[in-house]
């Protein structure tokens, strides 16, 4: 755990010194870096997706089965997803959405929003 909350901390350190390059050298900021969900092997990847307000989701799903991205509240719901599909949603309000996929409900993964 301590290890883990030293990594935390450095990997925090190093985005920020990221940030402040790109604010000098006018390239966009990181938290316009898209973030990606991959679905693969009835499996959402990362299963646990953090990202800062404002910042668009895109899942694509690479199985040959459809799958679907349903938030477990309502905030959100594709439609099937068939092979190379994507569904991109932007989370705006910081919080933690769990979503399934309608079609194989054991399939469960959270985008947290901080
Ligand atoms: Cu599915």
């Amino acid at each position: 755990m301590k290890h883990g909350r030293r990594v935390m901390g450095w990997t925090a350190a190093s985005l920020a010194a990221a940030g402040v390059a790109a604010w000098l050298t006018g390239a966009p900021a990181l938290a316009a870096t898209p973030k990606t969900v991959g679905i693969k092997e009835f499996t959402y990847a990362p299963p646990a997706l953090i990202v800062s307000p404002g910042t668009t989701v895109t899942w694509v799903n690479h199985d040959e089965e459809p799958h679907t991205v349903t938030s477990a509240t309502g905030a959100f719901a594709s439609t099937g997803l068939v092979k190379d599909d994507s569904f991109a949603q932007t989370f705006t309000t910081r919080g933690t959405y769990r979503y399934f996929c309608a079609l194989h409900p054991h399939m469960k993964a959270t985008v947290v929003v901080r």
